[in-house]
């Protein structure tokens, strides 16, 4: 097949890319690396310093004998797209190319301006060059489970059966995201829905959990093949930043009581959960959820999994409950359905001793590159 993956120099798109590649797909990756200039303002760098992309791709060729092509541009520019989307008419397209963190989104009135403009704005944009060059394509759009929020019922796969005064009818999920990067998927969700129903357009949208994880089969070909791993405040996603905080010796930053519940995969589980959505397509003119996740723990649960596998490695790790920089229940119900992936065939990668045991070890060969001055939670939920 012909895959676009959009977003190909972030921590997913990259391994996203290699992992089609590997398997014979003709691959094209698409970025503005604009995520390295979010970086740089707020002094911030992945773990391992990620080689430029051109490199990277040079670099898989040698090693693999696979050739991907670039481009590059930014979604909201819809002369690039275009170009982009009418040059490769891709048989299906994997969409990263979002500003992914929920703490930046909430720093000031800029920062959910631009979150907002950046993600619906470039979504809406790839519709209508969709709709314009290849309206078979299949879009496989990564959302969030954050999109649903912690409801006191049962969360369903996108859509749930509602009675109302004696009649029935399929309505979208109820919404109650976290943050301003939460709601700009569930706007990006509401357009893509309506693209499929008016214009015909296929899509999956993947409500993925908090992803964890460093290494991938292909990031292990040659060291200069990693992908960037965040443990700042910012893009750091809580399991790799407990790991980070372990090996340097702070105290696990479990927010508030730590009681709060969301769902988890590894990375490794990412590239097999789109695998299966890109080589199952939906039917013309569907719009379709997926709930991508393997596990669902609390954050207390996470810390002392962490704790524990720390321990193997003679490190003592003390956990501290912080005053909770953000505005969620603590106490909930939690009841997320995710079948139709496994329907489909996956099969999960649990976080066992092994998979925190190989994070620990990553995070361990570069401690000295780990700045712990951008750990500590700055950005507040809350006016005061
Ligand atoms: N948390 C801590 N301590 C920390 C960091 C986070 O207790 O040091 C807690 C947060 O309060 C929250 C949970 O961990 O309850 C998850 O936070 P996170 O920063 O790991 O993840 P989140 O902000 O939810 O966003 C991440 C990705 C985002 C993706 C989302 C999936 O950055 O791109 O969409 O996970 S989900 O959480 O299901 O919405």
């Amino acid at each position: 097949m012909k895959i676009l993956i959009l977003g190909g120099d972030g921590y997913l798109g990259w391994p996203t890319a290699m992992y089609f590649s590997k398997r014979g797909h003709k691959v094209f990756v698409a970025d503005s690396f604009i995520k390295r200039k979010w970086e740089m303002e707020r002094g911030i760098e992945p773990l391992i310093p990620t080689t430029p992309l051109y490199r990277r791709i040079r670099l898989w060729r040698e090693t693999t004998g696979h050739d991907m092509e670039l481009f590059v541009g930014d979604m909201t520019n819809a002369r690039f797209v275009y170009n982009l989307i009418e040059t490769t008419k891709p048989d299906a397209i994997i969409h990263y190319a979002e500003q992914p963190s929920a703490p930046f989104s909430m720093v000031d009135r800029s920062h959910a301006i631009m979150t907002q403009t950046n993600n619906i704005a470039g979504t809406l944009t790839l519709l209508f060059a969709i709709k314009k060059f290849c309206p078979k394509t299949h879009i496989v759009k990564l959302g969030t489970m954050g999109e649903y929020g912690t409801p006191n019922i049962d969360i369903e796969e996108g859509f749930i059966e509602i009675e109302h005064n004696g009649r029935k009818d399929i309505m979208t999920f109820p919404k109650q995201p976290f943050s301003f990067y939460h709601l700009s998927k569930v706007h990006d969700s509401h357009n893509i829905q309506f693209a499929c129903k008016i214009w015909g357009l296929k899509t999956t949208d993947l409500n993925q959990g908090v992803v964890y994880g460093i290494d991938t089969e292909e990031t292990m070909l040659n060291p200069h093949l990693n992908t960037s791993f965040h443990y700042d405040e910012i893009f750091g996603t809580v399991l790799n930043r407990f790991c980070v905080e372990a090996v340097t010796g702070m105290p696990l930053t479990v927010y508030g009581a730590g009681t709060q519940k969301r769902t988890y995969l590894n990375i490794v589980d990412t590239l097999q959960c789109v695998e299966l959505a890109v080589l199952n397509p939906p039917a013309e003119g569907e719009y379709r959820v997926f709930n991508q996740f393997t596990e669902v723990f609390s954050i207390n649960e996470l810390a002392n999994l962490v704790k524990n596998a720390a321990q193997t490695f003679d490190i003592d790790v003390k956990i501290e409950h912080l005053p909770n920089p953000r505005i969620e229940q603590e106490e909930h119900y939690y009841n997320p359905k995710h079948q139709k992936l496994t329907d489909l065939g996956l099969k999960p990668h649990n976080l066992s001793d092994v998979l925190l045991d190989q994070v620990m070890k990553t995070v361990i060969s570069a401690k000295d590159r780990i700045d712990t001055e951008v750990i500590y939670p700055t950005i507040k939920w809350r006016m005061k």
